[in-house]
């Protein structure tokens, strides 16, 4: 499923600044292709310097080209003298090009995949071989476009034809279109999509690969794709360092049903049945939606993205909190897989009104329906600009939650009888520092 499009996905986010130390690339004979466990991520960050273009064009000598570890690109061209238009070419990059689109690197990253193709057939990219069965697992991507007629596909192959050559015998499970020079997230529950299709390799033992194909329909023109931050995991939700800016979701006022994220503050006309962050619960959302503040179990508490620029802090999207008549508007986070003790939170956040009254809170809720379970930590107020919020669990919590048994909270407070709304951007939860061992995703925002 692909975030614009998916008000309140099953599974998890992709990871931005994830580190590919989390690849656990596990010994094998020579003769074997390596094998990863899960999760496994890749954000291709750590590939930099010779053999990476710095520009969105092919380093010079394709012989000493960079490939992302464990990666397989059967039909990339391999020689010295590359034809602008070959099929299959795929590199590392660190910038997009400027000539047929007008996109830009993800936010952070420092090198992504760039896919190059024609008519003539497409360019596919297989992951490492996951030594996992298929059930159970979660594909996330980031991919980018820059004209119509381009799309990327998610596929899967076994390892056995890999090891056949039979590198084309893959199944392609979903084709992914959409906005130009805009990153787009993808989120899939392979077991959905696997048994949606012929594949017949899921529980092969020798394991699979994930396939990428990009392909452009142009003869002769050279739109290219981008891929950033891969991950495979069993467990959707609960990777660290977790961010989202809300940025991906993109649409205006539920054009044909497809997207809705409201473009001033008010909410989306199909209200509540419009596009929320994945891996978010919202427990106290009003069901319905009337603009009549005399009923506020209808006109709050509500939540919605707003693409209004006062009211985010990074461009495009922020999350409007919305309640009135002490009815808190509580917004769950992603459930991670972690103690509540492990955890660092970063988030912005600014009211309508500076009043003392309006408060937003950083807590925990031990029971994910019921937002009376909800105990405070820290209290932010007084603010109609954007403010960062930072803080570590760990010197707040007075006991531990182990993992499963909470979920983190934000809670937006307005006991008045009004209008005015809370406003949150740009959410990043990393592990604290004395249990670090990923890259902290925490200051990403400063
Ligand atoms: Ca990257
Ligand atoms: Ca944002």
């Amino acid at each position: 499923m692909i975030y614009t499009t998916t008000p309140k996905a099953l599974a998890a986010r992709r990871l931005r600044q994830a580190s590919i130390l989390l690849a656990l690339l596990l010994a094998a004979p020579a003769a074997m292709q390596a094998q990863v466990s899960v999760p496994y991520t890749e954000n291709f960050d750590s590939y930099t310097g010779t053999g990476v273009s710095a520009n969105s064009e092919y380093v010079s000598s394709f012989s000493t080209r960079t490939k992302p570890t464990g990666w397989l690109f059967p039909f990339c061209y391999e020689g010295d003298s590359p034809d602008d238009d070959a099929q299959g070419d795929i590199w590392l990059g660190q910038a997009v090009n400027s000539t047929y689109g007008s996109g830009s690197v993800y936010p952070g990253s420092v090198t992504h995949l760039i896919y190059k193709a024609v008519s003539d057939g497409p360019a596919y990219s297989c992951l490492p071989t996951v030594s996992h069965a298929v059930s159970g697992l979660y594909v996330y991507f980031d991919y980018q476009l820059e004209n119509s007629g381009t799309s990327f596909s998610l596929g899967i192959v076994s390892q056995a034809a890999i090891d056949a050559g039979n590198y084309a015998d893959y199944t392609v499970l979903k084709e992914y279109t959409g906005t130009y020079d805009t990153w787009i997230s993808v989120e899939e529950d392979l077991d959905a999509l696997v048994s949606a299709s012929s594949y017949s390799g899921s529980t092969a033992s020798g394991g699979f690969r994930i396939v990428l194909q990009y392909t452009n329909t142009f003869s002769t023109n050279g739109f290219r794709g981008y891929v950033d931050n891969v991950v495979v995991s069993t467990h959707p939700c609960s990777l660290l360092p977790y961010s989202e800016t809300f940025d991906t979701y993109t649409g205006t006022e539920c054009s044909n049903g497809t997207a809705c994220i409201s473009s001033n503050t008010e909410p989306p006309t199909a209200y509540p049945n419009h596009v929320l962050p994945n891996c978010w619960d919202f427990p106290s959302m009003a069901s319905s939606h009337s603009t009549s503040t005399s009923n506020p179990t209808l006109y709050h508490p509500n939540f919605f993205l707003t693409t209004s620029s006062s009211y985010r802090h990074s461009a495009s999207n922020g999350l409007v909190f919305k309640s009135l008549k002490k009815i808190p508007a509580v917004a769950l986070l992603p459930d991670f897989d972690v103690p509540a003790s492990n955890l660092k939170v970063s988030f912005y956040y600014r009211m309508d009104n500076t009043s003392s009254a309006y408060t937003f809170q950083i807590g925990i809720v031990t029971d994910p329906d019921d937002t009376s379970t909800f105990v405070p930590l820290q209290t932010y107020t007084k603010t109609t600009t954007w403010t960062q919020a930072v803080v570590s669990l760990a010197d707040l919590l007075a006991s531990d939650y182990e993992a499963g048994t909470y979920r983190l909270a934000i809670r937006y407070y307005n006991p008045i009888s009004s209008g005015y709304r809370g406003y949150i951007d740009d959410v990043a939860v990393c592990r604290n520092e004395a249990e670090e061992i990923y890259a902290c995703a925490c200051n990403s925002y400063t």
